[in-house]
């Protein structure tokens, strides 16, 4: 996870509204050598212990959404790739083929939850406040607000963030990562743990491609690269150029979630 923020470990003085014991390392530590090392191996505790305790959670949400036959995706990208839109255009041209709801986690706003809600599609908001990913205990409490036996796919649009969601399990079934083109040919190199966890990759708005000098080949192969075997769908939520090819693919993994019910 994000060992700058120590996201993690902020998370659980947030929970108990100590907010003037966040983590300050460079302040740790000086005229005791040993006190920084200290401090730095209960960080990495604390940490292992709320990722353990996340997985426990995400185990319970996988088996749940196994039980109902849901298939379940985790939607991660930097903020402004184009999740919120690749949404909301494969709920209007999936509706009446499947019944799906959406949980959108952002910081701060409900402006997602209602771009969402307009294409008719039940939906949930998480806000997280300062917290930078969405966590399996979130998830499930907005699950539980859903009918879920008649659900085929559950969308969850996380915090946008190249980062720290990684590292942070929410019983889904596959990650998909979202890249834009106006966002750097070699983000899968920087990002290598997010494309490394994600199963799937959707490379958004090719519609631009003509106005810029993005590598999308390059692209492509440095996706692979650090992700072997991930499914690339190249796409434009604004054009609709592609779409059909990501909609098999839900439409492959959905019948194949009924078929283990
Ligand atoms: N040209 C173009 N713009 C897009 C496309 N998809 C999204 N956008 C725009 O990118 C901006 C951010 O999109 P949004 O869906 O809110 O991104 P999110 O933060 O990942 O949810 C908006 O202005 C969208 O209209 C696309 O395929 N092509
Ligand atoms: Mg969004």
């Amino acid at each position: 996870m994000c060992t700058t923020c120590s996201c993690a470990t902020k998370k659980r003085h947030d929970h108990g509204h100590d907010h003037h014991d966040h983590h300050h390392h460079h302040h740790h530590g000086h005229g005791d050598p040993g006190h920084g090392d200290r401090e730095e191996a209960k960080r990495i505790t604390v940490e292992a212990d709320i990722l353990a305790r996340n997985d426990g959670l995400a185990a319970g949400n996988r088996a749940l959404f196994r039980e109902k036959g849901i298939f379940a995706l985790n939607l991660v990208s930097s903020p402004g790739s184009g999740k919120t839109t690749i949404l909301e255009r494969t709920l209007r041209d999936l509706s009446g083929r499947f019944r799906c709801a959406v949980i959108e986690g952002d910081q701060q706003t409900d402006n997602d939850a209602r771009r969402i809600a307009a294409t008719g599609a039940p939906v949930r908001q998480i806000n997280t406040g300062a917290g930078c990913h969405l966590d399996a205990h979130m998830v499930r409490h907005a699950v539980d607000e859903f009918d879920l036996d008649s659900l085929d796919i559950l969308f969850i649009e996380n915090v946008g963030n190249l980062v720290c969601p990684a590292s942070f399990d929410l019983g889904e079934d596959h990650k998909v990562v979202v890249l834009s083109t106006t966002e750097g040919e070699d983000k899968p190199l920087k990002y290598p743990h997010m494309f490394h966890a994600a199963d799937v990759m959707l490379m958004n708005k090719v519609d631009l491609l003509p106005h810029l000098d993005f590598d999308l080949g390059g692209c492509k192969e440095m996706a692979l690269r650090v992700s072997h075997g991930i499914d690339i769908f190249e796409l434009s939520a604004r054009s609709g150029q592609g779409m059909e090819l990501w909609y098999g693919w839900l439409e492959r993994n959905v019948a194949r979630k009924k078929q283990e019910l």
